[in-house]
């Protein structure tokens, strides 16, 4: 396998995405971690210039990361990443469904979620704005409805799919940061929302669902909590 980089953020739940698929494949890859609050100044122009978390660099020769190697493909965007990182070790996990209309769902799902669950999670959290909670429950009873016409173990299958692994990484970041009040909204506005929410049985699948996302070891081996809330307050404090 060609040498394999990948830049990428503890805070960034884009970047865990990618994360997440190494993990589940096995891959042998460098990691290396860009402080997006004061990125360094070859990372545009030598691997993104878009200037984002996550990007691959593939190929070329074994190069200390922050001394990229144009020989390398840099690969950035995280859905193309989490379709990618499979599809390089075909035999090693189960995130692709063989079956393409499995495949299409899984897709479809991750659409679904990216217009629902994420301008909702974006609203509140780094907002506050007026009804971003009803959006976020309407996204909560969107995943709901999608897995109950499924009726699969998790997202579109009993297999752990590029869906499961492309959600995780917001729903985690949501209940961690909405519980501490680590948000835009003013205190305690959205540990009394996530507290409400939790306590309602119409989201229990909702949560059910979550539980078996979270005790995946891919993503406990890619989840940072502490890093997470700190960069919150940080960015909180700044503002
Ligand atoms: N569409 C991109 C979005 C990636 C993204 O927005 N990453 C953020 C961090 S979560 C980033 O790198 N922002 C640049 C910055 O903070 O300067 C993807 O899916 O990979």
């Amino acid at each position: 396998m060609p040498q394999l980089t990948l830049y990428t953020a503890k805070v960034c739940p884009f970047a865990q995405r990618a994360e997440i698929a190494l993990a589940e494949v096995g891959a042998d890859f460098k990691r290396y971690e860009i402080d997006l609050s004061n990125k360094p100044e070859w990372y545009a122009p030598q691997v993104n210039p878009a200037s984002k978390v996550p990007a691959l660099a593939y190929g070329g020769p074994d190069v200390p990361p922050d001394e990229p190697s144009p020989e390398s493909i840099k690969i950035p965007e995280s859905l193309v990443l989490l379709q990618l990182i499979p599809e390089l070790f075909p035999e090693s996990s189960t995130l692709i469904p063989k079956d393409p209309i499995v495949l299409a769902k899984a897709r479809l799902f991750i659409e679904s979620f990216s217009n629902t669950f994420i301008p909702a999670y974006i609203a509140l959290l780094f907002r506050g704005e007026e009804g971003a909670e009803d959006k976020l429950r309407a996204a909560l009873d969107t995943v709901i409805q999608a897995r109950k016409l499924e009726g699969k173990k998790y997202a579109v299958s009993d297999e752990f799919t590029i869906a499961d692994a492309a959600v995780v990484p917001f729903i985690a970041r949501a209940e961690l940061l909405l519980a501490e009040d680590l948000t835009k909204a003013e205190a305690p506005r959205t540990s009394k929302f996530i507290a409400e929410v939790k306590a309602d049985a119409k989201y229990k699948p909702f949560w059910d669902y979550f539980d078996l996302l979270k005790d995946r070891e891919s993503f406990k081996a890619t989840w940072w909590p502490d890093a997470i809330t700190s960069a919150a307050r940080s960015r909180l404090a700044a503002q």
